[in-house]
This record gives structure tokens, sequence and C-alpha cells, in this order.
């Protein structure tokens, strides 16, 4: 303790140049950083230098996106260091918790996608499988959102402006990154060989970031490559004059990191989001094979030691670049070059909707790669000659498998190209890994069975528990027994307490306190007074037609109806609580952004219903709000149409901080209902089929509303201007999609929800049975640990042993 108070003095003066008295939170922030990075550096040290001894495979995970929000919390934890800060810092009069704000979110990642890859990146230290996390350091990360008069705004997220105390970076570590230009094939002592001779150069720099395991036992590194020009600044144009064209190549190369794409919109094959994908799998390829090089001295044994994961399809450029590697620059036959690509390479799919799946222009491709162009068309070439083998003279079939489409003006399809390389496929839950089996990825499927696999998500309990919520996690330990935090399946002990009034009552303190904070959080930001007695509802995710914030937003104006037609009756008191953030070209997703702004506006401000329902739209939504949102909530909203959510991960989280869902038949909400068990979780809706059979039939929702008077009332409020008196058509878009483009479900699906809601209400007011179903919830909840998901990795896609989630050796408890 006192070690790391003198530390964090050290820090301040030697690397910060202050004193205390001088010190701003920033740094003392940045001081207490720099010396917890210290410790953890000593352990990443060793632990790279035994895994490298052993000669063990290592996991390399590549994805465009790291969700990762902060760190200095989820550090301090899983080095066993928060009391001892906690009391050192306090003793130097600075708060932990105080200093925890000032770190900004690394926001490098859109959602779901994004934070899987961070929570994975924390299991695969957790569980001491060598691992390297590869991604792109952009400058911005996802846009900051303000809403201004309930509309949604984007802001650059400047989240590097103060330095980031975590990163190394390794200006040593530098790749070149080759672009455009020609193809020259040559005859090399007989053989035919390619030469690429590229029209254009960027510099890939290595930045490292270490992500420690649960108790410090093990830490790996994320590697974000940022890009720069190796000719920065040409001195004859800047001494002629021409200051903005002497660097314009570096803002060139720079541009490949400055921002995040967003993965909610439509591809429309940019060709900056090309370049990004070639930039990151290129140096990433380089590095990994510099490494194996480097112990094996050739790469026959390449997928002996090296396990490449394709985080979705923006990394699929590896399997072509793999080839280029080995062909072209290390003699390998076709053949073999092959075998060791689709041993090395996995891919993950994470989602289903066409519109979703990567295509990119061939003549794009040709321009920007054109030795990557030739190799995979001889990769598809040898694969339309395996369909012709098995389907002799079917041209369907052969289209329907092929990595160029060539229906839509010749694309080269990604998720096709990952498939073919790769040695496992996997969906992200059982019923996503279903469907890509008997939709997308039907004839594939046909012609290389086997290779699809389903590793349903999971989500990381250090951060989503313990971090998240320290009130219940204690109650849980109380309960449980201490090593729940190493085994969460220990929390199945949780159900001997399923009667004792007085654990009901410790579990509804600890829900309560955790309503009171988030209450004042909102109260603080924007000046709306919550009762925490009342139900607190949940829906945060991106905003997005298919997660139907709509259907949300529409139950909530047939409540506040019904409440306006009755005001005596015994209504359940409600918060509704929304937080997203809309790509900011997606104009629908913003209208109805706008919409539950308006509606809560008008519901929020009406003394006719007494506050028994209330609408709130939490701006800024991001890793730390989610923090604060989750172990407060009492519902968890998980209503996407069903068959269009490959999985959901904010589900886990809710549900394991003791929410209750309410959801559709849909992605992982169907193992979260096999696991909590079907009285405990509300399901509603149409199910995957009756979608497709309904969207078969037209997507004309009249006679439904025909037949639900509530619906038809809720809609002509919106649509009459109710909730927009300045602009009453405001919302005509949206009542005219309800009543007859219904292609979301948002009318078919209507009556159903408003039912179940309406049971939640019901099962609510009985406190001891919405106390029992929110405790089994707790306890059942120990399956969707990330953990479980990488042990699933390791064993069936990458081979890799993996350790225990280590007891703890004395010492890692001290400072
Ligand atoms: C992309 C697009 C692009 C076109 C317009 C519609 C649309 C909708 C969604 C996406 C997201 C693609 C990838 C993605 O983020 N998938 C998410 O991955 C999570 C982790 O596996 C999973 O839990 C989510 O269900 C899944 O949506």
């Amino acid at each position: 303790m006192a070690e790391i108070k003198s530390d964090v003095l050290a820090k301040l003066r030697l690397a910060i140049g202050k004193e205390a008295s001088q010190a701003t939170q920033q740094d003392w922030y940045h001081a207490a950083a720099l010396t917890l990075r210290d410790r953890i550096v000593h352990r990443w040290l060793t632990a790279d230098k035994e895994s490298y001894d052993a000669g063990r495979k290592r996991v390399y995970y590549l994805s465009l996106e790291f969700l990762i929000g902060r760190l200095f919390t989820d550090a301090l934890n899983n080095m066993g260091l928060m009391k001892v800060f906690e009391i050192a810092l306090g003793d130097l009069g600075v708060g932990l918790m105080d200093l925890r704000k000032c770190e900004p979110d690394a926001a490098l990642g859109n959602g779901g996608l994004g934070r899987l890859a961070a929570c994975f990146m924390e299991s695969m230290s957790t569980l001491q499988i060598p691992a390297i996390g590869y991604g792109i350091r952009y400058d911005f990360g996802l846009f900051r959102q303000v809403i201004v008069d309930g509309w949604q705004h984007e802001y650059p997220d400047v989240w590097l402006s103060f330095g980031n105390p975590w990163e190394f970076q390794r200006p040593e570590v530098v790749y070149h990154v080759h672009f455009g230009g020609g193809v020259e094939h040559v005859d090399d002592k007989g053989r035919a060989r390619a030469v690429w001779h590229p029209g254009e150069t960027v510099q890939a720099v290595a930045y490292d970031t270490p992500i420690v395991g649960w108790r410090g036992q093990h830490v790996n590194a994320l590697r974000l490559w940022s890009a720069r020009s190796p000719d920065p600044l040409k001195l004859d144009v800047f001494n002629s004059g021409d200051y903005l064209g002497a660097s314009a190549e570096e803002a060139r190369a720079e541009a490949i990191c400055k921002f995040l794409y967003p993965n909610d919109e439509s591809p429309a094959g940019r060709e900056l989001r090309l370049r990004q994908e070639y930039f990151f799998v290129s140096a990433s390829l380089q590095d990994l094979v510099k490494r194996h090089l480097g112990s094996d001295g050739q790469l026959r044994s390449l997928s002996q030691k090296a396990a490449v994961q394709l985080n979705d399809t923006h990394p699929s450029l590896a399997v072509a670049e793999l080839m280029r590697i080995l062909v072209d620059l290390h003699n390998f036959r076709w053949d073999e070059a092959w075998k060791v690509t689709v041993a090395t390479l996995s891919y993950t799919n994470h989602t289903l909707l066409p519109e979703a799946l990567e295509t990119w222009p061939v003549e794009l491709f040709e321009r920007l790669l054109p030795r990557h162009l030739e190799i995979i068309y001889r990769i598809n070439a040898q694969h339309l000659a395996l369909a012709e083998q098995r389907a002799p003279g079917d041209i369907d079939y052969r289209a329907s498998v092929s990595l160029i489409d060539e229906k839509s003006g010749r694309r080269v399809r990604m998720g096709q190209l990952a498939f073919v390389g790769s040695h496992r496929i996997n969906g992200v839950s059982a019923m996503h890994s279903d469907l890509m089996k008997e939709t997308v990825f039907h004839d594939l499927n046909h012609l290389y069975s086997g290779r699809i696999t389903n590793k349903t998500n999971g989500i990381t309990f250090r951060r989503w528990l313990m971090l998240a919520n320290p009130k219940l996690t204690s109650l849980l330990q109380e309960a449980c027994g201490d090593a729940i935090v190493d085994d969460p399946t220990l929390l199945s002990s949780l159900e001997s307490y399923i009667a004792d009034s007085g654990f009901h009552q410790k579990f509804r303190a600890v829900k309560h306190h955790n309503k009171v904070q988030l209450a004042r959080l909102i109260g603080e930001r924007m000046n709306v007074r919550l009762d925490p007695g009342a139900l607190f509802d949940v829906q945060i995710k991106r905003i997005h037609e298919y997660k139907r914030q709509l259907l949300n937003i529409l139950e909530a104006v047939a409540l506040y109806q019904d409440m306006k037609d009755n005001p005596q009756a015994d209504w359940v008191p409600r918060v509704k609580i929304f937080a997203g953030k809309a790509a900011a070209s997606y104009r629908y997703a913003k209208l109805i952004i706008k919409l539950i702004n308006d509606v809560a506006e008008v519901v929020n401000n009406d003394p006719a219903i007494g506050g028994k329902l209330k609408v709130v739209f939490m701006a800024d939504y991001n890793v730390s709000l989610a923090e604060a949102i989750i172990p407060a909530a009492d519902l968890s909203e998980q209503i996407s149409t069903a068959g269009m959510e490959a999985s959901g991960t904010g589900n886990m989280k809710l549900a394991l901080n003791g929410a209750l869902t309410i959801g559709t038949l849909d992605g992982a909400n169907i193992e979260i209902r096999d696991n909590v068990g079907a009285d405990n979780i509300a399901i509603f809706g149409m199910e995957a089929g009756d979608v497709m059979l309904r969207r078969q039939q037209g997507l004309d929702a009249t006679d439904i509303i025909r037949r639900s008077p509530r619906l038809a009332r809720a809609i002509d409020a919106i649509a009459s201007g109710l909730f927009s008196p300045d602009e009453p058509g405001r919302f005509e878009p949206i009542a005219h999609a309800l009543r007859h483009l219904d292609h979301y479900m948002v009318s078919a699906d209507f009556d159903s929800y408003y039912e179940a809601q309406r049971g939640i209400d019901a099962r609510w007011q009985t406190v001891p049975a919405w106390t029992r179903a929110s405790i089994l919830n707790v306890a059942r909840m120990a399956w969707f640990s990330s953990d479980r998901t990488i042990r699933e990795y390791a064993d069936d896609i990458w081979n890799v042993p993996v350790g225990p989630v280590a007891a703890a050796p004395a010492h890692a408890q001290r400072a």
C-alpha cells in the first residue's frame, strides 16, 4: 500500500511532471493508471516468455472492432489490486471512483460484434490462452451522440486527446502494406511466378494494449495498427510553397485509421473501407508469419502454431493474403498453400441479413488489389470444379456457391470467400447456426459438410457482474461462497435460497440501491425525476428497425392511452429507459429516436397519469453507460423480429443482473429460456418460421389493425401529430409503414407483446413471485460466461489447450 502511494506520487512527478498540489483529476488518473500498468507489464513479460519457451500455439483474433470501454477498474479488479489502490489513493486525497470517470471509453466498435471481441480477449487471458487481438487504432471511435430537441446529432469521438496510458507504441514494429499497381507473370526456373508491382505503399505501426486475465495470471496483447506514409513530407513540394500538397500522401495514408465505419448501414462499397480491411489483414499476417518463422523457420507448420479467427467477413481478405504470402513470397505449391490456409483460418458469422453480407465490386478489387483478385479467381475455379463434381451441370448451384456474384454487376462475396478458406465456420447462437445452414450457407454447407459449428456467445462476468454490480456480487459471494468469482457454475447454489424471505429481502435491497443510483444519474443528466420503486424497463442497443424499439414505444403510447382512459386503475408504475445510437445515415432509425423523445415529452409531463409512466432516452450509449444501467434493470427488452438477431449479448448481461426478459424466440433468447426456465422469461410473438411465411404473403397490416382497436388508436395518435404538434406530419412515414409495409412485424406482433407486458405487470405486483424469478435468472445464467464460449472455441476450432481459471496464488492479492 505504501509502495503504491509512493509509486503514484513518483509517476505524477516523473511521468506527468507535476506536484501533487498542482495535479488535476486527469493527472491523478494517469499517474494511477501508469502505476498499475507497471505491475501488469511484469506479468505480461513473464507470460509471454513462458508461452514462447513452451512453443505454444497462439490464437490470433482478427477484428475491425474492439469495443473495450474503460480499462482502469477492469485491470485493477483482475490484478486483485482494487482495494489497495482505493486505500492508497484515498490517503492521497483522491477517490478511485472519481478517477475512473476520467478515463474515456475506448469505443472502437459499433455494438455487439465489437463488444464480443473485447469479452473474448479478456476470457482468453483468463484461460491463459496465448493470444493476440489484431485491429485498427482508430483516431476517432464510434461517434458521440448528442440529442438536440429530440434529434440525434453526431460529433467526433476524440478519445485520444489526453493520451492513452494503456498503450505502448512499438515504433520498431512497422510493416509495409501495398495497394494498386499491376501484376507481372514471370517464368522462374520453369515455374510460373506472379510478381505484384504495387502503386502505393502505406506503413502500419503497432500499438499494444495489455489485456489482463482474471487473477492476473496471464496477460495478452491487443495489437492495433496505425497508418502512416513512408514519405510524410515532400520537401521539394513544401519548399515550392505548396504546403498542403507536400503532405497529401500522409493525409491519404492516415485516412485509413481515421475512423470506424458503422456496421449497421448497408455497405456502400466504399473504397476506404476496403483499404482498412486489407491494411489490417496484411499487417497482422505479416506480423504472425514473422513470429512463426522466428520460432519454426518455415511455414508448413503454421496451423500447428497459429489459429487465426476472422471476426465476421471484415478480415476475409486473409484467405487471399495468406495464399499470396505462401505462394508468391515463400514458393509454396498452390495445393500445399491451400491446405495450410484452410487449416489455419476459421470464420465467425454475425448476421444473416442479406443486406449486411459484404460484397465488393470486382472493378474496385482489380484497381486496389489486383493480385488478390487473381488469387480469388483461382480459388473460385477449384471451388467451382468441386461444385460441378458434386452437382454436374447444375448452373444454379454453381452460381449460388460462387465467390463472384455475377448478377449484381460482378461482386466478390466476402462471406463465401471466408467460408471456403476456413476449416470451421461458426454462428453465434444455436438458432443462428441452424439458420446459417438453412439459408445463406445452405449450398456451401452441402459442399463442405461438417465445417459449420455453433458457438453461442458469452459475456465476461468480471466486467458485467463483479465490476458493474459490486453489491450483487457481494451478496452472491455471501450466499454461494467466494469461489463464484472463479467458477460461475456455483451460482446454481442460489436456488437453495429460493424460498428464503430474508434472502429475498437482501436481493431486493441490492436492486433498489442500483435503481436509486441510476435514478440519480438520470436526474442529473436529464432533469427527469424517477421513482426507484417503479418497474425499470430497459432497451439498450443500436437503434435498428429489426430490434424494434418502435414496438416498445408503440406499447408505451397504447399504455398511456389506456391509463388516461382509466386513471384510477391499479397501474404498475413503469419507467421505460432507452439508449442507443443510430447510424448517421439511417434516417428512419433517427426518426424513431425523435419519436421516443417526443412521446417522452408528452407522457412525462401529463399530470393525468400521475407519473405512472415515464419514458427516458439516455444520450450517448456506450460500454460505461451500459455498466450503469444494467444492474438497475427489472425488465430486459429483447424484442427483435424473430430470425433477425443473430445472438444478442445485452440479453445475457441483463439476465445475469436479475432482469427478467421479455423477448421473442430469437438468437440467444432461446438458450436463455432453456437455461432460466420458461416460467422465468416472457416470450411472445411470431417465430422465425411464421415471419418467413408472413413475408411471403405480404406486408400489409390493414387487417391486423382492424382487429386491434388498441393498436389502431396508438398508430392514429402518432399519425395525427399528438406527439408532434409543431409538425403534425412528422411521423407519417412511421404510421404508413406500420399500416402497409410491416416488414419487421411490429403491427403483427403488437397484441401479443401488449399482452405479455400486462403479464409482466401482474407478476410485478406479486413481489415474492417476481423476486423468485429474478433470483432464478441470476442463478441459471452461468453457462453464458464467455469463458465457456472460449473453451468451446479452443477445443473445437483452435485446438489449443486452456488453463484453469486459476485460483489465486497468495501473492496475487497483495500489492
Ligand atoms: C449489419 C447491417 C448492415 C446492413 C443493414 C442492416 C444491418 C444490421 C446489422 C448489422 C450487424 C452486423 C454484424 C453484427 O454486429 N452482428 C451482431 O453480432 C453480435 C455478436 O455476435 C450478436 O450478438 C448480434 O446479435 C449481431 O447483430
